[in-house]
């Protein structure tokens, strides 16, 4: 039988306000699953996004949710989190969102490894205000803050994650929804932080501003990305740039951050050693 979202949506806000084949959309329905795959209570489950196309997925997701400031979502998840550490809260970031005006509060979540399900849309590009460079634009593309095709050289966020210590690390594309759907599930059923970057199609302020005349050129570009993280490892360094591994490319047990700060409230009330 067909899996009903309705169930799971605020239909009185659909429909969508992205575009047309945005691939927003194929990861709002494979958060739904992963949720549902997890057996959580909607009434359990938070969704704490920034502002951007991204930051949209809050108002459709039927449970407590948060829309806060660009850049800032992670630091309000921290908080909500905190506060009640048996709450499932999700986090929806775009590039720009997570990686440039809110790259620090990414890197310090990943840091304490607080239980915080951090979903990365990475588009490559700032698409809710049309085109300017992000930290994922690729090298040479046409942005809006960038006509003469962009200089800086783009980070792999992934990578970024895993330095700064995030306990679990993923990657999929749009391409592959139901790979999306195992990260995420797997994603949000790890203690600690997890940080799943999904490579999704901009095929309007991205692709279209870049000769990509069809989405479907966008998609084909972001498949030409992607390999399997034994394929990647199997190409020499010199042939790795480029190129980005997707599937779960990181995993360990750390101490989780609400349960290191309820050790730290016990001591403070005297109960603890
Ligand atoms: C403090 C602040 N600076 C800038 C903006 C304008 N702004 C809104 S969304 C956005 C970028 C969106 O890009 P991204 O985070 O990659 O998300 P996408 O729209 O691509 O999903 C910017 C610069 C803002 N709302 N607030």
């Amino acid at each position: 039988m067909a899996f009903d979202y309705s169930a799971y949506l605020r239909n009185d806000k659909l429909p969508t306000l992205w575009c047309w084949g945005c691939g927003d959309g194929v990861i709002l329905k494979a958060i739904i699953r992963a949720i549902v795959e997890n057996g959580w209570d909607m009434k359990d489950v938070c969704v704490v996004s920034g502002i951007g196309c991204s930051g949209r997925m809050s108002s459709y997701i039927n449970c407590n949710s948060v829309h806060t400031t660009h850049g800032r979502a992670l630091a309000y998840a921290t908080g909500i989190k905190l506060a009640n550490p048996s709450k499932k809260v999700i986090v929806v970031c775009g590039d720009g969102d997570a990686l440039a005006i809110g790259g620090n509060h990414t890197i310090h979540a990943c840091r304490r490894n607080i239980d915080l399900n951090l979903v990365l849309i990475n588009n490559f590009i700032y698409g809710l205000t049309n085109s300017q460079t992000s930290p994922t634009t690729p090298q040479g593309f046409w942005t809006a803050t960038a006509q003469y095709g962009n200089i800086d050289p783009n980070f792999n966020a992934c990578d970024l994650a895993m330095s700064a210590g995030a306990s679990f690390v993923a990657r999929e594309s749009v391409l592959n929804p139901k790979r999306i759907e195992k990260i995420l599930s797997e994603g949000f059923a790890h203690e600690g932080f997890s940080f799943m970057e999904i490579f999704s199609n901009c095929h309007i302020n991205l692709g279209r501003k870049n000769k990509m005349g069809e989405a479907v050129e966008c998609l084909r570009w972001i498949d030409s990305l992607t390999l399997s993280k034994a394929k990647y490892e199997s190409l020499p360094i010199e042939e790795r740039a480029g190129k980005f591994p997707v599937g779960v490319l990181h995993q360990e047990a750390r101490v989780e951050y609400t349960k290191a700060y309820e050790e730290v409230r016990k001591k403070a009330r005297g109960e603890g050693k």
